[in-house]
């Protein structure tokens, strides 16, 4: 079918999106139900409204524009939540994308037998309680207690991060009672990684996409005296966790090269110059597209953390923040978007995506497709996040092509 998106009404829309929650480092901070994310929520339901979609919000928040017609739905959509200080492009290129392809398809008044939407998920990023709380809540896969222990990572517990919001407990549980019958979800996405723009190709076709475990740990030591205390006395929290992350990186460099472990954030106490820190916790989050191999670097990592702790006299503990399955994308969309691209002509590779997304969640209800764009010099969550516009003219493109395979 001979159509394209409009790129630079897709453009203004991602650019007008990106003013929302700048912050003073020049990168934009919009976890969901912040200021920001609230008025995002807004701007996004006006620009559905102005589609002429029927718009619809779920009790967690989830923001949907549908178009007319019965039976089982084709979705595509991303997130419009950042990560703190993250880039203009994660998660917005997904939902503005799909929006401009059933504007498209409403502009044309092209047939489709079956309903489409454009979906934007609360809280990909996992800045409240966990990952993927919208598209959990959309699935109904959220348990309760997870919302009422919630601290978020800013610290604040999240009863009162709702305060602010219209949803409550009841209405996030709530959430997945409403939900349509889905065929198919579709998610555009920047790669966020190197491989596309090292293999020069504008368009990755993901396979598979990655899980994690993710926890929250600690080591506890002894605080002493940093002037009198002999180093082969001390109880030093601080260096049981430059020993952890050291060991298990290189762990992971030398026996599973391609898998994923970082140390994001860390708190020493109490953190004066001139005490030897005996307490540090810190996020720890390991990755794979192997489930065996999650499990196998868990008990890893557990055992090694109890190995330091009894070399240096510390104690570990630690807690389980998320855990996510990798999961694998339908080999029949696959094949689409593949027939599409030669269609088009877009040079293309198939690969993993080491990032996680909303897709790798509702791919328990329905087939997922996801789309990648090549992210310049393979940056992402952070201020510097760019893509070439003609990358996303064909993303897009493409999109609305799979999109209209699957709806006709
Ligand atoms: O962390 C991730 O993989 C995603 O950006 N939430
Ligand atoms: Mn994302
Ligand atoms: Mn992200």
């Amino acid at each position: 079918m001979d159509i394209r998106i409009n790129l630079n009404r897709l453009k203004e829309d991602i650019e007008s999106l990106s003013q929302i929650g700048r912050d003073p480092n020049g990168g934009i901070t919009r976890p969901s139900f912040s200021r920001a994310d609230l008025e995002a929520r807004e701007w996004l339901k006006e620009k559905i409204k102005a589609v002429g979609l029927s718009l619809r919000q779920d009790g967690a928040g989830n923001i949907f524009g549908r178009t007319d017609g019965e039976g089982k739905t084709i979705m595509a959509g991303s997130h419009i939540d950042t990560v703190i200080n993250g880039g203009m492009f994660d998660g917005s290129v997904g939902v503005l994308s799909a929006l401009e392809c059933l504007r498209r398809i409403k502009e044309e008044e092209l047939e489709v037998s079956k309903p489409l939407e454009v979906a934007a998920f609360t809280d990909e990023e996992g800045n409240l309680v966990g990952d993927f709380l919208g598209s959990r809540a959309f699935l109904g896969q959220v348990k309760r207690e997870i919302l009422e222990k919630g601290i978020t990572q800013f610290g604040t517990p999240f009863e009162k991060i709702l305060e602010g919001t219209e949803f409550t407990y009841d209405t996030i549980m709530s959430a997945h009672e409403h939900r349509p019958d889905i065929e198919a979800f579709l998610e555009i996405h920047i790669e966020q990684g190197p491989v596309l723009e090292t293999e020069n190709k504008p368009i990755g076709i993901v396979d598979c996409i990655a899980g994690k475990n993710y926890r929250w740990c600690s080591f506890l030591g002894r605080t002493s005296h940093a002037g009198t205390t002999p180093l082969e006395l001390r109880h030093d929290a601080f260096l049981g966790l430059a020993d952890f992350a050291l060991k298990s990186t290189q762990h992971v460099a030398t026996k599973h090269y391609g898998n994923m472990v970082t140390v994001g954030k860390i708190d020493v106490m109490p953190g004066a110059f001139n005490i030897v820190p005996g307490q540090a916790d810190f996020s720890f989050e390991f990755r794979s597209t192997s489930k065996e191999t999650l499990e196998e670097l868990e008990k890893y990592f557990l055992a090694l953390a109890e190995d330091i702790a009894s070399t240096r006299g510390l104690k570990f503990t630690s807690k389980i923040l998320d855990k996510t399955d990798p999961v694998n994308t339908s080999p029949r969309i696959i094949d689409l978007i593949k027939e599409e691209c030669q269609k088009l002509g877009y040079p293309s590779i198939v690969l993993p995506s080491g990032a996680g997304h909303d897709s790798q969640v509702i791919a328990s209800i329905a087939e997922v497709g996801m789309i990648f764009i090549p992210s310049i010099d393979g940056i992402s969550h952070s201020p510097l996040e760019q893509i070439k516009w003609e990358d996303l003219e064909k993303g897009a493109n493409l999109l609305l092509q799979v999109i209209m395979r699957l709806a006709t």
